[in-house]
């Protein structure tokens, strides 16, 4: 198999790659030459940011969340990091141990919140509240802190990892259940709101786990290669490979149904549901739909024991 663009330029060079939903099959340098501009264009295209913004990427350890913190600051974006110390025996460490020795090597500020300092490890959470699934303890704890710390440092964008298979994932289990609040809040970025939120985006949205992993791995990004262990059996692992299956059989599936659903679903959601119940934590001051937040609700449960 030869490269494509270098077959136009009539250069005969072996491809590294095959993209089946482009029908492209690349060298490295095309390769990693299609991937920026794709992130550069979904950037301009969804009016994500410019280079005036300072964003904050929150960073896992993982081949998205490093690629995306190299690719932005490559690109001349103004990007630093965040990571949450989620407190899982090994998988922890190690993940931070990839962040920090990261952030070194690209010189760019790094945050870390340690859970088991801030609230409690999630391994503890688990252990002490049995009745929650430690995913869902997860996520509104990680979101919690990610928002408080990007506005207390004065980013105003709030980059993450995910990619396209993670957003297929869950487009699918929302429309399985026709959730259409979620689906509502499922675009690739998420307006700032007043001085509650900051502004939320997807930059990898239109990129595969493969070749999200490809570029990762092309440039020279040391990443944690692990799942975490909690995420065994998890139903959006399940879902991936469903749409996996799909995409073997339907070349670009995966793309056309994320595509479809922001051109034709979304516009018919938004606006229909609107955050007409937030107001600020009693305790906390950060934003809830309650009087008391989430994480200071666990935080008292958690005092109660
Ligand atoms: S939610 Fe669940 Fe993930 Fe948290 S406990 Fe691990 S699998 S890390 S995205
Ligand atoms: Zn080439
Ligand atoms: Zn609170």
């Amino acid at each position: 198999m030869n490269c494509k663009i270098c077959k136009i330029k009539g250069i005969k060079k072996n491809a590294i790659v095959n993209l089946s939903s482009y029908n492209l099959s690349l060298c490295k340098e095309h390769f990693i030459e299609w991937f920026e501009r794709r992130i550069q264009n979904t950037i301009k295209d969804f009016h994500m940011f410019t280079k005036e913004d300072k964003i904050l990427v929150a960073v896992s350890g993982g081949k998205d969340s490093l690629g995306l913190w190299f690719v932005l600051n490559k690109l001349g974006y103004d990007a630093d990091g965040i990571h949450i110390d989620l407190g899982i025996n090994d998988y922890s460490k190690k993940s931070r141990e990839y962040v920090e020795e990261f952030a070194k090597k690209i010189g760019r500020k790094l945050y870390i919140v340690d859970l088991s300092t801030e609230i409690a490890s999630i391994s503890i959470l688990k252990e002490k509240i049995p009745n929650k699934p430690p995913c869902s303890l997860c996520g509104i704890i990680k979101r919690y802190y990610i928002n408080k710390i990007s506005k207390k440092e004065g980013y105003n964008v709030l980059a993450t990892g995910h990619n396209l298979d993670d957003e297929i994932s869950v487009l699918f289990g929302n429309t399985l259940n026709w959730n259409l609040y979620y689906l509502s809040k499922q675009y690739p970025i998420l307006k700032e709101h007043k001085d509650m939120f900051v502004r939320k985006v997807k930059p990898y949205c239109r990129i595969t786990e493969k070749e999200s992993a490809i570029y990762t791995f092309l440039m020279g990004i040391k990443y944690i290669k692990e799942e975490c262990p909690l995420s065994i059996g998890a139903t959006s692992l399940k879902y991936k490979k469903i749409f996996g299956d799909i995409e073997e059989q339907f070349p670009g599936t995966k793309l056309k149904f994320f595509n479809n659903f922001l051109r034709r679903l979304y516009p018919l959601l938004t606006n229909k549901i609107s955050e007409e119940n937030l107001q600020r934590c009693k305790i906390c001051d950060e934003p809830s739909s309650l009087e008391i937040c989430a994480v200071c609700n666990i935080k008292m449960k958690l005092a109660k024991l």
